[in-house]
């Protein structure tokens, strides 16, 4: 069974993770991208159950990449460029309407990718806030620069009534685990360009094989 420890965020471990994203030419390993939201969907869950609904959305999108990553093509995976190639090579990927590959790793990553861009927005707000910042106000603001533009009515409003419960950046920051709390700023600061740099590689990436749209 998993302990209550085990469950325990710690930011830390996330910045870690995101660290070893990068090979040295630049590629995202899939691996540790996944691993990386592994930790991020554990400190969602720390906030409370109100944030169900979005965890679980990204715990499916995690294990469908875990399953492709373990599966008998695995080592087509190892990075995400791999994936691109070898997805796209073998027309596994639903291009401009969903169809026969509703589940493709280049279509479930682009969902984590655009949400990864969302915590980028949020954590540079978090960073560069005052003590009476809202979290609540960081977290929409980011979200309606990022992720809205991707989500429909019903999303965008169920994510808006949400925000509304995060708790106060004091209380935000002991979840995050760092100690003593006076790093979190800095540690931040170290997060933020390597999260940066793992979201514009793989923007890049989408971009030049036109599937920053993918349904
Ligand atoms: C700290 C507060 C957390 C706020 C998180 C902000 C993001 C709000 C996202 C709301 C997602 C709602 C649930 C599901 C949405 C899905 O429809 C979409 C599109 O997937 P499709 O339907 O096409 O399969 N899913 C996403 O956009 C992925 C969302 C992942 C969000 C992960 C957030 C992790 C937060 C980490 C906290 C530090």
């Amino acid at each position: 069974s998993v302990t209550a420890e085990e469950q325990k965020f710690c930011l830390k471990e996330v910045l870690d993770t995101f660290k070893l994203c990068l090979t040295e030419n630049k590629e995202v390993y899939l691996e540790h991208y996944v691993a990386g939201w592994r930790g991020l969907v554990k400190f969602l869950n720390s906030l409370g159950s109100i944030f169900g609904f979005i965890s679980k959305d990204a715990v499916n999108k995690i294990q469908i990449l875990v399953t492709y990553l373990n599966g008998e093509n695995g080592s087509q995976y190892v990075t995400v460029q791999s994936m691109v190639k070898y997805e796209l090579d073998n027309e596994l990927v639903d291009i401009t309407r969903r169809g026969s590959h509703p589940e493709s790793g280049c279509r479930t990553l682009l969902r984590l990718h655009r949400a990864l861009r969302w915590l980028e927005l949020f954590l540079e707000r978090l960073r560069t806030s005052s003590e009476d910042s809202k979290t609540s106000v960081m977290c929409a603001e980011a979200y309606n620069e990022s992720l809205a533009k991707h989500h429909p009515w019903v999303i965008r409003k169920a994510a808006g009534m949400a925000f509304c419960v995060l708790p106060g950046r004091p209380a935000f920051f002991e979840v995050m685990n760092v100690s003593p709390p006076e790093q979190v700023v800095p540690m931040l600061g170290e997060a933020i360009p390597l999260i940066s740099e793992v979201y514009q590689v793989t923007e890049g990436l989408y971009a030049q094989h036109n599937l920053l749209d993918l349904p």
